[in-house]
């Protein structure tokens, strides 16, 4: 018997280009964002969630996003790319933000484009202290996309995605 959990609505934050998009559709396909939001179902030690997954849609600047975005979120997913400095370095302002509008609640940090690897510019240590400082657990994950015609893009599969997530809903519903 599967036993069914409330909504679980995670939230992803960080600047602009770092794969937030990328990570939203990889983890809700074949389901399509909808004004920034997608929800899907997901098997959890015999459990079935139904998880929401809210994307910035391009509101990439601290104070673009309005209190809305933050409201019932359960989770939240701060995203940097491991090649651009700025991105990490924004994390604590992104974290900030999240504390001021939710207060504490569980969180990754995540280093996404793993799979860049000569153009990486930040350390595991480097990750793994900050996600330290924050109070988040952190993993290293890689989209990957395909280009399709007239500039669309598909998400043919990520690494690190899925074992992030899981570690994050398990650390939720034990709650
Ligand atoms: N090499 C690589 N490129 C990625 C990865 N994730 C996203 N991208 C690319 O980075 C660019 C920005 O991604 P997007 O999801 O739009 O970022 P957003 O602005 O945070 O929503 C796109 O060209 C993606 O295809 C990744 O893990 N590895
Ligand atoms: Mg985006």
């Amino acid at each position: 018997m599967t036993e069914k959990i409330k909504l679980i609505r995670i939230i992803l934050l960080g600047n602009m280009g770092v794969g937030k998009t990328s990570i939203a559709i990889c983890i809700t396909q074949p389901a399509t964002l909808r004004e920034g939001r997608a929800q899907r179902q997901i098997d959890i030690e015999g459990k079935e969630i139904e998880i929401e997954i809210l994307d910035t849609r391009g509101k990439e600047m601290v104070s673009d996003l309005d209190s809305s975005y933050f409201e019932g979120a359960d989770a939240a997913m701060l995203i940097f790319d491991l090649t651009t400095l700025d991105s990490f370095y924004a994390i604590i302002r992104w974290n900030e933000e999240l504390k001021q509008h939710v207060g504490d609640i569980p969180k990754l940090l995540i280093g996404n484009k793993v799979d860049l690897k000569d153009a990486r510019k930040i350390s595991r240590d480097e990750a793994e202290n900050l996600a330290k400082r924050i109070g988040a657990s952190y993993f290293e994950t890689s989209i990957a996309t395909e280009t399709l015609p007239f500039g669309q893009r598909r998400v043919r599969g990520g690494r690190g995605i899925f074992k992030a997530l899981r570690i994050l809903i398990e650390q939720l519903i034990s709650e």
